[in-house]
């Protein structure tokens, strides 16, 4: 309780230790993680594998969240490995198949896995969480993207460049806004959405509005939160499908893009590790992490 005698309290001491030892800051601060989440069946664990691989090419102390209801612990068995030697680590997070059966209209459509995503606060108990889509390749650091000021909102997102100027959410009222934003890519403040409930609000306006959404748990996202989230640049979620289109729409596979992208999303219609498009931007890139060998990326210098 008497502090007076040194006139200062147990945190200005700490706070002064810190900023005389400017090598404890930068190593404290070197370790911290970034903590990622992905949203796969067994069908998708290659691709994520590739991904994770792309991070890992960029990025040390990572936690890799997997939420599904299909992969075998074998498999994080062998990813958990190779991650020991890169001061990484993986985590399953096992979900019920029946986790919405008490919920008649998620419970039979199809896509309802994907909603597992709206549940990540719940799941995962960290303050911050970068979600991504698994059909994505990080191509940069993480740091700078993850560890940026939400400026108070409780999601990070990207717009949806594939839309171009079509809107055609009738259940989102236009006139109000037309953000709309693409779910491939959340950073999302899980504090603010455990403070706010947002989990289950999300659950709620899914629960009622599941069957007439054009894209799922996407448009559910963005009924909720499209006016409260921060918008990030094409760099943070880069779109193939808008170069596609862009492509398309000049008749000419000559598109150069003037910045380094930190997350390439695949999100079109065909996909890098398919025959179907082999001329699909950053193709290549997909392949040189899918390919890379888990034992250069241990060798190799630290990042
Ligand atoms: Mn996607």
């Amino acid at each position: 309780m008497d502090k007076s005698h040194s006139g200062r309290g147990i945190i200005d001491i700490i706070l002064d230790i810190k900023t005389k030892i400017g090598v404890f800051i930068m190593t404290y601060s070197k370790n911290e993680y970034i903590n990622v989440a992905f949203n796969i069946d067994t069908k998708y664990t290659t691709h994520v594998e590739a991904l994770i691989k792309s991070i890992c090419y960029y990025n040390r102390h990572v936690n890799f969240y997997v939420l599904h209801t299909d992969v075998a612990q074998e498999w994080f068995d062998g990813i958990q490995q190779k991650l020991d030697k890169l001061a990484c680590r993986i985590f399953s997070v096992h979900i019920s198949e029946d986790v919405f059966e008490g919920n008649k209209t998620l419970a039979h459509i199809s896509s309802s896995s994907s909603y597992f995503r709206l549940m990540i606060p719940r799941l995962i108990k960290q303050k911050r969480v970068l979600y991504l889509d698994a059909d994505i390749i990080v191509n940069d650091s993480l740091e700078s993207f993850f560890n940026s000021d939400l400026n108070g909102a409780p999601l990070g997102v990207v717009k949806d460049y594939g839309l171009g100027e079509h809107f055609p959410f009738s259940y989102l009222d236009a006139s109000i806004s037309r953000n709309y934003f693409n779910s491939g890519v959340l950073l999302i403040d899980c504090e603010k959405w455990r403070q706010e409930n947002l989990v289950e609000i999300l659950l709620d306006k899914a629960k009622a509005h599941s069957e007439e959404v054009l894209y799922g748990d996407q448009c559910i996202l963005n009924m909720v939160l499209r006016e409260r989230a921060k918008y990030y640049g094409l760099k943070e979620n880069f779109q193939i499908n808008y170069i596609e289109n862009l492509k398309f729409s000049n008749s000419t596979d000559n598109v150069s893009v003037e910045f380094v992208p930190t997350i390439i999303h695949y999100a079109a219609k065909h996909k890098p590790w398919d025959t179907q498009n082999l001329n699909l931007f950053y193709r290549e890139k997909y392949w040189f992490f899918r390919h890379m060998d888990w034992a250069y990326l241990i060798m190799r210098p630290s990042v």
